[in-house]
């Protein structure tokens, strides 16, 4: 049987509303009710999801439409989606 070693199993990992709100408020450091690339890593790393900061620095971009450096909440959850559809209930 073949295994990836490199996987981790996640499943037990669920996303909700009510955790990624929790995550996004503890993420967003300065209160400034959006996400900056630092804060989006700190998210990241709440949200016990293992991504390397150039992964999450690609996501940010992508997601960041008009290159403001920010992300709002939709946003975020967006990138959080995206990065893993899987968790979100
Ligand atoms: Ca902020």
């Amino acid at each position: 049987m073949i295994q990836n070693p490199v996987r981790r199993d996640t499943s037990e990992i669920k996303m909700t509303s009510e955790r990624f709100e929790k995550a996004f408020a503890k993420g967003d450091t300065d209160g400034s009710g959006t996400i900056d690339l630092a804060e989006a890593k700190a998210l990241v790393k709440e949200l016990g999801l293992d991504y390397t900061a150039a992964q999450i620095e690609e996501f940010f971009k992508k997601f960041d439409a008009d290159n403001s450096g920010e992300l709002d909440k939709e946003e975020a959850k967006a990138l959080v989606k995206a990065i893993r559809p899987d968790i979100f209930q």
